[in-house]
């Protein structure tokens, strides 16, 4: 696959240019130095629920290998790492005594990635919630948005003087959806009255948890949170695709960015829902409780969607493939959705099966360019899994991924040229690493883990990326072979 862009977009000096990860996908030692369980240790040793029996249990070893990682980071020379939290090493049971072992492991992170120069971006949310918080009734229990904004406090407490910027969430559709409604991600609940509970506490936890942070550091603290906005286009332009369209906006977009950014709920979700809840969720006051100043919108992006309207509703239980390409669910993770089908997109596509279409992020950017006006976005994870070989000069070739960040890096700076106040990159992901309910089956780092021996090697992208970092400069994707 050869790139469709131009190369040797020239960014701006001052772009923040990062990589991500998260806690449970690449830690491992999940039941060590007084960690409790999460939802997701729960949920990958249920049989069935990730392929290949696959857990988090080792994953890249991380939480031994931190020095060597975080040396491999300044090798990049990135100025930003966005990492994440694991809440049950804060509080093992998700409320009361901290755990100091756990503040220790990260507050030793922040101090070695500030010694070789690097940002620290710290999310406090990516998936692990304590297992005993789930128990008592998990993100459709509001108490559980209280015992978080409790863990953001003690966070703020413990590293505000080092982390940069305070990410509350990483990707809510997926904790709310895919936790709760389509059940393909822990803890595997299918109830769509659950799953817009469950966006109402996430929401609502943002809020509070926010807040804690500011009183706890002052106003000038900075705070974002990280969403998967939907790109949807509709398949005609006939009023019931167009409406399709319209409802899946609604209830994967509209949700988040309504009360986060507008200080309400769109009118129409409510409408669109109403046969599955009647919001009685949200009490008085709620509102103004999530509509805190943020500093900066995360957006994640991987691909776009297309839909239409059916006149032959789903059945649950027809395996239907989820919206994101993610595994086939007897549920469907959209609340009063079963008259809209997902159709297949034109390749290429990714080991995910996702389409690769770059537009769609320049699309986005201006679209929030356009609602949001003053607020600074930053793309806080975007790349691609392809299925990686070693070749026999001990490198790993991977040109589609380099292609693949290439152009939507590109298209960021497109959508930058056309007014989008754009901050940063982050690309997903540094390391291989544990891809939910697709174990270690699906590789998106630029660096190469051998699930053996838990070895890494730099990935021909990673070389690319570093040279991009250095020169601010996009290279051609061929130059990648010749680096390193
Ligand atoms: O691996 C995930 C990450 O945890 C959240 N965003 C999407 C990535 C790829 O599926």
């Amino acid at each position: 696959m050869t790139s469709l862009r131009p190369s040797g977009r020239q960014f701006p000096a001052d772009f923040l240019w990062g990589s991500a990860t998260a806690s449970y996908q690449i830690e491992g030692a999940t039941t060590e130095d007084g960690r409790g369980p999460s939802i997701w240790d729960t949920f990958s040793a249920t049989p069935g629920k990730v392929l290949n029996g696959d857990t988090g249990e080792v994953a890249v070893g991380h939480y031994h290998r931190t020095a060597e990682d975080v040396a491999l980071m300044a090798a990049h020379g990135l100025h930003a790492y966005r990492f994440s939290i694991a809440w049950p090493r804060i509080q093992p049971t998700g409320s009361g005594a901290v755990n100091q072992k756990g503040l220790d492991f990260y507050s030793r992170l922040v101090d070695q990635l500030l010694e070789v120069g690097i940002d620290p971006v710290a999310t406090l949310y990516h998936w692990d919630l304590p297992q005993a918080l789930e128990d008592l009734g998990g993100w459709p229990s509001r108490d559980t948005a209280y015992r978080f904004a409790d863990y953001a406090g003690i966070m703020a407490k413990a590293l505000g003087d080092r982390v940069t910027i305070w990410t509350t969430f990483n990707e809510p559709w997926c904790s709310a959806y895919l936790g709760y409604a389509s059940g393909v991600h822990a803890p595997g609940r299918e109830n769509h009255a659950d799953a817009l509970a469950a966006v109402h506490h996430l929401n609502l936890a943002h809020g509070l948890g926010g807040r804690v942070i500011r009183e706890t550091l002052g106003e000038d603290t900075q705070i974002s949170i990280t969403l998967n906005l939907h790109v949807t286009r509709a398949a005609t332009s006939s009023p019931e695709d167009l409406e399709a369209k319209r409802r899946i906006d609604a209830v994967a977009n509209g949700v988040f960015l309504g009360p986060l950014l507008d200080g309400a709920y769109p009118a129409e979700v409510m409408a669109d829902t109403a046969e599955v809840t009647d919001w009685s969720f949200v009490h008085e006051g709620d509102l103004e409780t999530i509509n805190i100043p943020l500093d900066v919108l995360g957006v994640n992006y991987y691909a776009t969607g297309l839909v239409r309207h059916s006149d032959t509703p789903r059945v649950p239980g027809d395996g239907t493939p989820g919206p994101d390409g993610h595994k086939s669910s007897p549920q469907s993770p959209w609340p009063a959705c079963d008259d809209i089908e997902w159709l297949p997109l034109p390749g290429p596509h990714t080991a995910m099966g996702w389409n690769i279409e770059p537009e769609g992020l320049t699309e986005l950017l201006l679209e929030l360019h356009e609602a949001y006006p003053g607020l600074p976005l930053a793309i806080t994870e975007n790349g691609a899994a392809f299925h990686d070989e070693v070749s026999a000069d001990g490198r790993v070739h991977d040109e589609r991924r380099v292609s693949y960040l290439h152009d939507h890096i590109d298209a960021v700076g497109e959508a930058m040229d056309k007014g989008a106040d754009v901050r940063g990159y982050f690309v997903w992901s540094l390391l291989d690493n544990f891809e939910w309910a697709y174990g270690y089956d699906r590789r998106f780092g630029i660096i190469r883990v051998d699930y053996d021996t838990l070895e890494r090697i730099r990935k021909d992208s990673s070389y690319w990326y570093a040279e991009l970092i250095r020169t601010g400069r996009i290279p051609t994707v061929e130059q990648a072979t010749e680096l390193g």
